[in-house]
């Protein structure tokens, strides 16, 4: 049995969640009581805080976790880095008020600085030679510099908006977080690690499908050649001729990310009937 130690409740616990279940493991979790194990695969999942599951996973209590990249620098654990998982992106940034003239990181020399993350403030503050007095509060950082309580603050940024309404600029981005998988890999042993090969293998799968369209389209013959030069599909593309003669329709993946640019050129090479479909699990 491998235990998984995930977020109770928060940013992080429905897309935890939502892996898991993409990957085709059920856990009964209605009442989200502590732990709760799955029916159809050796998991159990242990509900915590997000602060509480470095030490856990540290400590043996939980196998491994599922934590944003922030909270584990922050608590400083020794733990390697299992998965990147792509969800809950965020960067932890220096920001200070929007009237402030800013010409460098020799602003903070001597000025306050509230923060909910005082170790990874710290370690930066230091390896670029910045004095300043780190001061920590354990929520709602962005108001520190209307009432008064610092000078700048340091803190989680996602879309940017909390702050702008606060009146604060970012003036320096210190890292970028996600949520990642962590674990002790020496300390697991031959069946955890086994089971935890298995999650993976199929999290890989899901992730890829997300990244990647499963694309139809109808072609005349003379194209295909043109056509499957510009879609190369997993290992060649399918090409299947119509009742129509003188057409193809043809099958390919591709990466979500080119998909437009691809299909304008695909448009100019006389494709037709181009149908764009997501794909569920990927395996190569
Ligand atoms: O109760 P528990 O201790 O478990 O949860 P928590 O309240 O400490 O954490 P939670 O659920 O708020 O966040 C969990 C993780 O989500 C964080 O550790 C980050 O890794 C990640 N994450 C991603 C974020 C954000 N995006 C985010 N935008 N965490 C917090 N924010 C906050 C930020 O603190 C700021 O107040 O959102 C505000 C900024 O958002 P924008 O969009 O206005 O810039
Ligand atoms: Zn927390």
């Amino acid at each position: 049995m491998l235990k998984i130690a995930i977020q109770k409740s928060g940013r992080l616990s429905e897309k935890s969640l939502e892996q898991i279940a993409e990957s085709g493991i059920s856990v009964a979790n209605g009442d989200r009581k502590l732990v709760a194990q799955a029916s159809n695969f050796p998991i159990e999942l242990l509900y915590l805080r997000d602060d509480d599951i470095p030490q856990c996973v540290y400590d043996g209590v939980a196998d491994v976790g599922v934590v944003g990249e922030n909270v584990l620098l922050e608590t400083g654990c020794a733990l390697d880095i299992v998965e990147r998982l792509g969800f809950g992106k965020c960067r932890m940034s220096l920001a200070i008020p929007k009237s402030e003239k800013y010409g460098g990181l020799t602003w903070f020399n001597g000025r306050k600085i509230a923060t909910s993350y005082p170790k990874i403030l710290q370690d930066f503050l230091d390896r670029h030679g910045v004095q300043a007095d780190i001061h920590h509060i354990s929520g709602s950082v962005e108001i520190s510099t209307g009432v008064g309580i610092a000078d700048a603050i340091f803190d989680i940024v996602s879309s940017g908006s909390t702050l702008i309404s606060n009146g604060l600029k970012e003036v320096d981005t210190v890292v970028h977080s996600e949520a990642v998988m962590v674990g002790r890999k020496v300390a697991l042993g031959q069946e955890k690690a086994a089971i935890l090969e298995k999650l993976l293998f199929r999290l890989h799968a899901v992730q890829k499908g997300r990244k990647n369209k499963y694309v139809m389209l109808n072609a005349p013959a003379a194209s295909v050649e043109k056509i499957t030069a510009v879609i190369p599909g997993m290992k060649s593309p399918t090409v299947i001729p119509l009742a129509q003669e003188g057409w193809c329709s043809i099958h390919s993946v591709l990466p979500e990310g080119q998909i437009w640019e691809i299909i304008d050129q695909l448009h100019s090479l006389g494709a037709q009937g181009i149908l764009v479909m997501p794909i569920e699990k990927m395996i190569l």
